[in-house]
């Protein structure tokens, strides 16, 4: 039996949009797809394809879709929807019988979307049991009844079995699968000469800021590996040649102790790793020893949710633990960082409520001041949150959030805070980070030379429809949200793509039918 287990292709590429912008400091492997194909069971022979990092050629792609007897698909967010939408379509097209099996943070708060768009079963939360539980049911012939925690349809009815429950101990989970991976396409902006991995420490958050999914998503609670597991997974991706390293989990630096813990014990191992990771903002202030430890256990980045200079704005979302995270500490969380030689990413959310547009560039300075990089999210209530909900209700939203392009305004209201803040973005990107390519700072100056290395290799890739794409979003002609995204999604799910699409995996749909299914 043949599993293939893919994230979206990059049918849409995007230039110069945040985007596909966290490919500059990446891009890093996901430890999603490893961490399942590690439970398939031993009559499955399971590839994996990364098309967003490694890009990919459509031929190999029809082939290796016309082979499988079941396909997986992880979509984490709104951001990739089309993409994950247009890669549905495609298998569809080709096998249309075959298993689709779509599970991450996006699928699970949109399961009847994703079965009308042609996938087959959506996993919602965790994922490992239930998809080894599912790939039995497939390789078996035996329907998805008994498999807790998913969505089919059946008979026009969507059925949704009961929830599964989080597992409790993340040891019992395996070594991820790396070796089905092409590692070579990954590279962290720190470019040593080894290889680029993820690896996850926790799982889940237990904040509950009103924006973010990580609390619906893991149930409110943070899970843990114990640090001789993670040291022991270390030493294997070590033995690999992995010498980078993302650490995945939104709630890393909570609690201090255990990530002290670990930074000790990977100086202790001898672990030679660059590693980047978020970082929440009360972890620091809570222990401000706590850089000095990361940095001397290789941590040369960390992604900051700072997410906004101004008080009444944090408290509305309910930032922090016990929602009580003060601008006031900003300036000595990154005073921290910075001493330590650790280069701080700090998210910005613009495109609120009751933001006034010129107030974006004095939000724009303040924010500067206690982050290297700065990274501007336009507010995007995702369904599964308290933002969503609210902002739902009073009628607030300006498009259908499923999709989500970080250059369309998502509130009413904000319409012209989200263009405004981009431009200062790119202003910043254009005029203000080259000096930094000689930044006494060597994280900086490593990931400012490898930030336009990447920004001109796009600028070589891009093509006229990519173009065209970014012109329309510049949306000089002031069309509602709605109607920008509704143009886009139009565009790239017509007919005429799905069709051109098909041909250029080489297996004509009709054909493969011919020959019973497998082409
Ligand atoms: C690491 C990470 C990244 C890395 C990804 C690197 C990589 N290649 O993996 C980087 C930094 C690049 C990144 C980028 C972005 N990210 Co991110 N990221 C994460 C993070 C912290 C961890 C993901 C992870 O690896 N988790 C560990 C694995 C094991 O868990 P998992 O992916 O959820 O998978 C489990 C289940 O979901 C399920 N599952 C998932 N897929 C599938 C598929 C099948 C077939 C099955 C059966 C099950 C299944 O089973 C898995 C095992 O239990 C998550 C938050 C989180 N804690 O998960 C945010 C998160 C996914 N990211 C988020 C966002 C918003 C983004 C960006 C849009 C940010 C931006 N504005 O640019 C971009 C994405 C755009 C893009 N073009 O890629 C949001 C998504 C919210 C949403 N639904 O819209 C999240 C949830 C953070 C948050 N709390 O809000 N991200
Ligand atoms: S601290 Fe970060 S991961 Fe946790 S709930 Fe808030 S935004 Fe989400």
């Amino acid at each position: 039996m043949n599993l293939l287990l893919t994230t979206p292709l990059r049918a849409v590429p995007r230039f110069m949009s945040a985007n596909d912008f966290p490919m500059v400091w990446g891009p890093h492997p996901p430890v999603t797809l490893a961490q399942l194909a590690a439970m398939a069971g031993p009559s499955w022979k399971v590839r994996i394809l990364d098309p967003i990092a490694s890009g990919i050629d459509l031929k190999e792609f029809g082939r290796w879709v016309a082979e499988a007897d079941a396909v997986g698909i992880t979509c984490s967010a709104s951001q990739l929807a089309l993409n994950a939408e247009i890669t549905v379509r495609l298998v569809r097209r080709l096998r249309p019988g075959v298993p689709i099996i779509m599970g991450g943070h996006h699928p699970t708060f949109y399961p009847g979307e994703w079965l009308a768009r042609g996938a087959s079963v959506i996993v919602h939360g965790e994922g490992e049991h239930t998809m080894a539980e599912l790939l039995e049911c497939i390789e078996k012939k035996r329907s998805f009844h008994g498999v807790n925690g998913i969505s089919f349809a059946e008979g026009g009815k969507i059925v949704r079995t009961p929830a599964r429950e989080l597992v409790p101990d993340l040891d019992s989970l395996p070594f991820p699968r790396w070796d089905l991976m092409d590692l070579g396409c990954y590279r962290q902006f720190t470019r040593r000469r080894g290889l680029t991995v993820s690896l996850e420490t926790s799982r889940g958050c237990t904040n509950s800021c009103s924006f973010c999914l990580a609390t619906r998503m893991w149930d409110g609670r943070q899970r843990y590996r114990a640090i001789p597991r993670v040291l022991d997974d270390l030493k294997k991706l070590a033995a690999m040649g992995a010498d980078q390293l993302l650490f995945v989990g939104d709630g890393f630096g909570n609690p201090p102790e255990y990530h002290m813990e670990l930074a000790r014990a990977m100086i202790k191992a001898g672990i030679d790793m660059h590693w980047m990771s978020f970082m929440r903002v009360d972890s620091i202030i809570r222990e401000p020893a706590l850089p000095e430890l990361l940095a001397r256990s290789g941590c040369k980045s960390v992604f900051v949710g700072f997410e906004s200079p101004s008080q009444q704005m944090l408290s509305r979302w309910g930032k922090g633990p016990d929602g009580g995270a003060e601008v006031s500490t900003y300036p000595e969380i990154f005073r921290l960082l910075d001493r330590a030689g650790i280069l701080v990413f700090g998210f910005l959310l613009v495109g609120h409520p009751g933001e006034r547009v010129e107030d974006i560039p004095e939000t724009m300075r303040l924010h500067q001041q206690w982050c290297d990089i700065p990274l501007v999210n336009a507010l995007q209530p995702m369904k599964g949150t308290p933002d969503y909900d609210d902002y739902e209700q009073r009628g607030l939203l300006a498009k259908d959030m499923f999709y989500h392009d970080v250059r369309i305004p998502s509130l009413k209201g904000a319409e012209k805070n989200v263009p405004r803040a981009m431009q200062l973005f790119m202003r910043q990107l254009l005029f203000r980070l080259p000096f930094q390519a000689f930044s006494g700072k060597e994280s900086k100056r490593l990931f400012v030379r490898h930030m336009y290395r990447f920004l001109l290799k796009e600028f070589a890739a891009l093509t006229l429809d990519g173009l065209k794409d970014y012109l329309t979003l510049l949306n000089f002609k002031g069309v509602p949200p709605a109607g920008l995204q509704d143009a886009l999604v139009r565009k790239h799910t017509s007919e005429e793509r799905m069709a051109a699409l098909a041909r250029r995996t080489g297996r004509h749909p009709g054909r493969g039918l011919l020959r019973g299914g497998r082409m």
